[in-house]
């Protein structure tokens, strides 16, 4: 990439990243981002002052492409938004910034992708790993941009990677050691546009993998069953399930997880012992347990910090308790689906704070796992009209709005009673309203600290 003109669409996380791995390996950047609120000088602070960089904000015009070569897009960008047929038009070739920072990367790659439980099976897979590698960095749609690590990384580190349907749409030859797609339910389809796209997008994580490498499926899941069984798929099968007993693969008998393998089957592990509650997350264990096994990790080691792994920020995790009331943060629940996981995860009575940016989401089967467990419902944001009249069709008419989450917070401290739980789990992305789910969460977090 040394001496190539390249031109980085979005100054987010990723593309202030990629932008850094390129001059680092002798390149020049065009950084682009559509939006031209944007204080150009607060972004040339963010490079040393003698980078052969330039900076482009608001429209893209033919102009701004003369000698690009490559241009690398973040994930948050569709490939319908205006100025990428100003680039197909200019012929520049696209590529996602997950596939720069493969392209430079050494050693060896997991990448889990899956609508949910990605991002906790990555934090679970990472602390695994880390428990017998010494070269282990955790990445992608976590929160650390893949290519931030891409030139730390050598022949002998492994990089676990959380990967977006978003992130999968632009990778060309993208090919992990192992990888895993955790469940596919309805989500993003206002960018995807059907379920076949979504899914589609999301099973091209093994799309160049080959015989030698593997990936780890639920067995429950209809799409991803089918998926596995189709003998015409390259990478080897490891299927784990929460729900049916397997003949080669792991899964749950009652409280134990099984590791059947060449004909026997061996208790390997006793979920009462883990910090990770409800079924999902057993799910989200075995599949990091099959990615460990498949990467060569001893079962003693995999288990040892299974049992230990604590639940990641901003998912059912519990803030406090106050006046025999339990706060918890969910705002990883950006999905109808997600959210229905942490209801199913209380241990009683809830007041439930939901609502957001709109996906184009259905909330009914949401909104069905609310009876006797959902006592209000708050509703911030710009789905609330939608979520209110879907509750309301479902005989659900415990509602109230707030302008914020201070005021929902109030609502809900108000409403509460001694014994209940107040839950944030939206159900919706956070746009609109915050920049992502994490400052969400840590407001949400703050408001009922200041309770
Ligand atoms: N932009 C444009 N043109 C557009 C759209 C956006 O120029 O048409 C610009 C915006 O003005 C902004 C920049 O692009 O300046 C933002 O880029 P981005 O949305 O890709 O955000 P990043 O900060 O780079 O964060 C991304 C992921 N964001 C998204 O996928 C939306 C982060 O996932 C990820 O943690 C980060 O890269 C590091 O890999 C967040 C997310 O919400 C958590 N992911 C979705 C999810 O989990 O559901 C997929």
């Amino acid at each position: 990439m040394s001496d190539q003109k390249v031109l980085v669409a979005g100054a987010g996380k990723s593309g202030i990243a990629a932008a850094k791995l390129l001059l680092a390996l002798g390149g020049e950047v065009v950084l682009y981002d559509s939006n031209d609120r944007i204080d150009p000088n607060k972004l040339k602070a963010r490079f040393d002052e003698d980078a052969k960089i330039t900076f482009l904000l608001g429209q893209l015009s033919r102009t701004g492409l003369v000698g690009v070569e490559l241009a690398i897009i973040s994930p948050g960008i569709a490939l319908d938004a205006p100025f990428v047929s100003v680039l197909d038009e200019a012929k520049v070739p696209i590529w996602g910034e997950v596939q720069l920072a493969y392209h430079v990367a050494k050693g060896k790659l997991i990448a889990i992708t899956g609508t949910n439980g990605k991002t906790t099976t990555t934090a679970l897979t990472g602390e695994i790993m880390k428990a017998w590698f010494e070269e282990v960095f955790v990445v992608g749609n976590i929160g650390i941009p893949c290519t931030q690590t891409a030139l730390e990384t050598t022949e002998r580190s492994v990089t676990v990677a959380e990967v977006s349907s978003f992130q999968l749409e632009t990778i060309m030859d993208y090919r992990p050691d192992v990888s895993a797609i955790l469940n596919i339910t309805p989500d993003h389809l206002n960018r995807h546009g059907t379920m076949e796209n979504y899914i589609e997008i999301k099973e091209r994580i093994t799309a160049n993998q080959t015989e030698k490498d593997c990936v780890v499926l639920n067995y429950d899941d209809p799409v991803l069953r089918e998926f596995g069984e189709d003998r015409g798929k390259k990478p080897q099968v490891f299927f784990f399930s929460s729900r049916h007993p397997l003949k080669e693969g792991l899964y749950l008998d009652n409280m134990q997880i099984v590791f059947a393998h060449g004909g026997s089957k061996e208790p390997v592990l006793d979920v009462r012992a883990m910090q990770l509650l409800g079924r999902h997350n057993y799910e989200n264990a075995m599949a990091a347990m099959a990615i460990a096994l498949r990467m060569g990790v001893p079962m003693e080691v995999i288990c040892k910090v299974v049992k230990g792994f604590k639940a990641v920020e901003h998912r059912i995790e519990f803030v406090l308790e106050r006046a025999g009331v339990k706060y918890y943060n969910d705002s990883k629940g950006t999905n109808p689906d997600a959210a229905i996981q942490a209801i199913r995860a209380m241990p009683g009575p809830t007041v439930l704070i939901a609502g957001g940016y709109d996906k184009q989401s259905e909330y009914d089967t949401w909104i069905e796992e609310f009876a006797g467990k959902v006592k209000y419902l708050v509703l911030i944001g710009q789905t609330r009209d939608k979520i209110a009249e879907c509750a309301r069709a479902h005989g659900f008419n415990e509602i109230m709005y707030a302008e914020d989450m201070e005021e929902a917070v109030h609502v809900c401290a108000a409403y509460a009673d001694a014994g209940d739980n107040v839950l944030l789990s939206p159900a919706c992305a956070s746009w609109g309203m915050f920049d992502n789910y994490e400052q969400r969460g840590r407001i949400f977090k703050e408001c009922v600290r200041g309770l």
